[in-house]
């Protein structure tokens, strides 16, 4: 059990001198796990059954189930996005380049790179974070193959401009939907668009399957294919017909994965519940905006994404990280400072940055705050205070961040 200090108890922040407000941290991507009795009670029958992997009954059960809850004819479960983007690229024929985010997870990025596909990287719509369909087609070259967005957030990418721009240039189109299930884009489930789109359940996302992921597609052909490549290429005994490699996910998986999946409404209304506690505690604070979900569409508000104008705020988003972090209150940078940024994209193309001032700015300035079902109503507040302080004292938080060492 967390404890929490009252206002009276400290006399000062902790980058001042006080004692940190928390005395256990408070962790972005604490796990959900939407009720222990049912998980456990899978586990049990999986155990009984002694099938634990290998296209089991669990496995095929989320397979059915997701697609339902999307409404797409096709769900290949895998042991994580990662492994899962690796095979949607290679099952769909992808080389030479593909025009990807900077302002993503690294996974994305590495997936083509894994496969010697270069990622050419390209900008982001401020207003949004996600691809802007207005910067892509100066990146397209003859040897491009594809575009591969992400569901940035949870936000759906500009599906339609990047669709109407990859038909007209003969690309192939997918989606890393890893931080999007249970998303739509007018009134559309993400899963259902492009040639692919690809799920994560790592523990971080708010419905976890331990680790796991999902390919989604309406493409009988390029379904088929991904299920032999999940698994060696075997088809029935002894028999590989293709190249593969082992993606699959494992029994205990899908029952974690399921019963997260029966919770999901509890889930979701945590979440939203969580992002409007935050939208009334941040309310007014100079310098701190939101990012806002679209409520006329179905989101899962698993992240709290505050921008912080340095302008206004008199304090950087890097100043407020380490005021956070010396509470316990472990907020992150998602996706600084970009994937062109890091190696091997920075020794590889050390010219990228060129074309992404969006991304460069949007990953300065953005921080991601603590929520799901391990948050209280009280430790929420407790974070926008701490926030709301801060900009009350920001010259003095200043000077003291100034004086510490740098790491
Ligand atoms: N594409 C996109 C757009 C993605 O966001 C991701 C994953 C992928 C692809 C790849 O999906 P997978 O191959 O993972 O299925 C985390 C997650 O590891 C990663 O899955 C996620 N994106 C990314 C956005 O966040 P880190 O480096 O922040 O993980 P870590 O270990 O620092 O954990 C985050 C916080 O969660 C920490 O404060 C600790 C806490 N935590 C973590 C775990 C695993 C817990 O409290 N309990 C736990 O069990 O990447």
């Amino acid at each position: 059990m967390r404890t929490r200090l009252t206002v009276s108890q400290r006399n000062s922040l902790a980058v001042l001198g006080g004692m940190p407000v928390f005395d256990q941290p408070l962790h972005v991507g604490r796990p959900n796990i939407a009720s222990r009795e049912l998980f456990l009670a899978r586990v049990g029958q999986m155990l009984d059954r002694r099938w634990l992997s290998n296209n089991g009954p669990l496995v095929q059960e989320f397979e059915r189930r997701i697609a339902e809850f999307i409404g797409v004819k096709h769900c290949i479960c895998v042991c994580n996005a990662t492994i899962g983007l690796e095979i949607v690229i290679r099952a769909a024929g992808l080389k030479g380049e593909v025009i990807v985010p900077s302002f993503t997870f690294i996974a994305t990025a590495h997936a083509l790179q894994w496969q010697e596909i270069t990622p050419v990287f390209a900008d982001i719509d401020p207003a949004t974070h996600n691809l802007d369909p207005a910067r892509i087609e100066r990146h397209i070259t003859p040897r491009t193959t594809a575009i591969l967005g992400t569901h940035v957030w949870g936000r759906p990418c500009p599906v339609e401009s990047l669709a109407e721009i990859a038909q007209r240039r003969g690309l192939k189109l997918m989606f890393d939907a890893a931080p999007a299930f249970g998303c739509s884009d007018r009134g559309r489930m993400i899963g259902g668009f492009g040639l692919a789109e690809v799920f994560s359940f790592h523990a971080t996302k708010f419905l976890n399957s331990f680790e796991g992921g999902a390919i989604t597609t309406n493409n009988d052909e390029l379904a088929a294919k991904i299920r032999l490549m999940t698994n060696f290429g075997f088809s029935g005994y002894d028999n590989v017909i293709y190249i593969g490699t082992n993606g699959k996910m494992t029994e205990v998986s899908a029952a974690m994965g399921l019963t997260n999946l029966e919770g999901i409404d509890g889930l979701i209304a945590a979440n939203r519940h969580n992002y409007e506690a935050y939208q009334a505690g941040l309310a007014g604070i100079p310098g701190l905006s939101l990012v806002p979900y679209d409520s006329a569409e179905r989101g899962n508000y698993q992240y709290v994404v505050v921008e912080v104008d340095e302008a206004t705020a008199g304090l950087t988003r890097d100043d407020l990280i380490k005021v956070l972090h010396a509470e316990k209150i472990l907020a992150r940078k998602y996706f600084w400072p970009g994937c062109h940024r890091m190696e091997p994209y920075r020794s590889l193309y050390p010219y990228a940055g060129m074309f992404l001032p969006e991304t460069e700015r949007v990953a300065a300035r953005v921080m991601i705050l603590p929520t799901g079902t391990a948050m209280s109503a009280a430790d929420i507040a407790t974070v926008c205070d701490i926030l709301r302080t801060s900009m009350a004292h920001a010259a003095a938080v200043r000077l003291a961040l100034a004086s510490q060492p740098t790491p």
